[in-house]
């Protein structure tokens, strides 16, 4: 089973910004797959339910310092 969830992301100014919430976020088991938008303020990320959930990876975010809202 995979899930998606889509955050709005708060805080990213640059390219490098984005790169390390993709690095902060894939390195928790059960991560697919994440994308950030520094233009769009949003992260989608595809996951496996089994392993990790919307809190930890919204977690991950915040723990490399930015802002992260659940969207969907
Ligand atoms: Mo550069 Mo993006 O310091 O924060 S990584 S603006």
């Amino acid at each position: 089973e995979i899930r998606k969830a889509l955050y709005k992301v708060g805080g990213m100014q640059c390219s490098a910004c984005a790169a390390s919430i993709e690095k902060a976020v894939k390195r928790l088991t059960g991560i697919q797959d994440a994308t950030i938008s520094v233009l769009h303020n949003k992260a989608q990320v595809v996951y496996h339910p089994e392993f990790v959930n919307e809190e930890l990876i919204r977690e991950a975010i915040e723990d490399a310092g930015f802002e992260a809202t659940l969207m969907e």
